[in-house]
């Protein structure tokens, strides 16, 4: 559908001053509230992206906004040269409520997990004796743990990875899932295991069911850390506080980011018990803003919306209807439709074209969602939908699947 001039004048104005490093839908934002985004010329979508589950919470939450600007009035920014107020009740917040002895407090996903990849390696040394500069870390395929150097060195995206190198050496990229290949892999210089317990990017990708337990046993009897990124698939998305729960099982430390800014504010952690979060000390990492007061402000108000608001119980419950309605979807373009939480993959066929044209039909219907891989449509609303919203949206995307 055309975009009126007030958006042509915009998107415009974006291409001609900024890079092009994205190609988004021309959908330009003005207003967020809840599920809702509203455009310039004031029509309303619901949000089926939520900024890749930044949005949690929902755009704009008045319980964290108001936190935010109380916030910014008193205290923004005072490096951790010094010390603030705000940064030790949400260390201690984000521990208790997640049951790991200690945070680390970045900005960035992608900071988060350079912190951990730092952290793995220098247990390697410190703690596992393994030769300095041999440390290997066990990835997996289809991976997305963030834009650094580092971290798309061992991604296996082409678009994440031509004409960056050269890479950080010191990654081994098993097929996600294997856990035959994750035991191969393994050798005297092997630190740690890292990935996500959900492939977000790859198209929601869950793992075969005791993967991650397989992981931890893997870890175990080779004094591995199993460190698990949940930037993505943590804080509620998948039903529960963090996806690693779905198997039972406890990582050694896990990356966290997206829903812990309330979809206002950049704050990422990296979260650990003493064990590992020891091997940093005084001076060796850090950040400007890591654990500034307004972020730690932002992110305490986010958890207790997380928490006061039941989002983890409500996604669980309300997962379930959406996973039953997607896979009773009447339509012949489904070649697989994978669900946990409120975060589905739905893969079309080949033949159906690719999943961006459907995103763009959908986007004339109000809706907006993200494709990913060419043919997955990933849904991933905030988690403050309401049963209704979820079938509204269903029907939406059945229509254009129809189509
Ligand atoms: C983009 C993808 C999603 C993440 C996991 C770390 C990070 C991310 C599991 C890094 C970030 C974002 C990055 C954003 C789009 C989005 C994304 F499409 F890129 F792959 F969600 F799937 N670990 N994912 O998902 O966190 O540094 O961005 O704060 O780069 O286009 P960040």
């Amino acid at each position: 559908m055309a975009t009126s001039t007030k958006s042509e004048a915009l998107i415009q104005q974006e291409n001609q001053f900024g890079a092009h490093n994205y190609h988004p839908l021309d959908v330009v934002c003005t207003k967020g509230e809840g599920v809702f985004l509203t455009d310039v010329d004031g029509k309303k979508y619901m949000d089926f992206l939520a900024a890749y589950s930044a949005v949690n919470q929902g755009h704009n939450h008045p319980k964290i906004g108001e936190a935010m600007i109380a916030q910014v009035k008193t205290l923004a920014l005072t490096s951790r040269a010094f010390r603030n107020d705000q940064f030790p009740p949400l260390l201690e917040k984000l521990c208790k409520l997640t049951g790991f002895q200690k945070a680390l407090m970045m900005n960035s996903g992608a900071e988060a997990v350079e912190t951990a990849l730092k952290a793995m390696r220098k247990w390697g040394y410190d703690k596992k004796g393994i030769e300095y500069g041999k440390a290997e870390i066990i990835v997996a395929d289809g991976n997305f743990h963030g834009r650094t150097t580092t971290i798309v060195g061992f991604s296996t995206d082409p678009d994440s990875t031509s004409r960056f190198g050269p890479f950080t050496p010191g990654f081994v990229i098993v097929p996600y899932g294997d856990l035959d290949a994750v035991k191969k892999a393994v050798n005297k210089n092997t630190c740690a295991i890292f990935m996500e317990p959900i492939q977000g990017e790859g198209g929601v990708i869950i793992p075969p069911k005791g993967f991650l337990k397989g992981l931890r046993e893997v870890a175990d009897q080779n004094n591995l850390l199993l460190v698990l990124d949940e930037i993505q698939s943590g804080l509620g998305r998948t039903g529960k506080l963090f996806a690693f729960e779905h198997e039972g099982i406890r990582p050694d430390g896990v990356t966290i980011g997206k829903a812990l800014s309330g979809g206002y504010y950049p704050v990422s952690a990296f979260l650990a018990n003493d064990e590992v979060m020891d091997v940093f000390t005084p001076g060796i990492h850090g950040s400007t803003y890591g654990g500034n007061p307004l972020a730690c402000a932002v992110a305490s108000a986010a958890l207790d919306v997380l928490v006061d608001e039941k989002l983890v119980e409500k996604t669980a419950e309300l997962g379930k209807h959406l996973e039953a309605r997607l896979k009773g979807m009447k339509t012949d373009k489904l070649k697989e439709v994978r669900v946990i939480g409120l975060w589905a993959g739905v893969q079309l066929k080949p033949e159906a074209g690719g999943a961006r044209k459907y995103c763009y039909l959908l986007k004339d219907r109000g809706m907006l969602c993200k494709d990913t891989h060419v043919d997955t449509i990933r849904l991933a609303p905030p988690l403050v939908i309401t049963k209704e919203q979820v079938d509204w949206a269903v029907d939406q995307l059945e229509a254009v699947l129809q189509a």
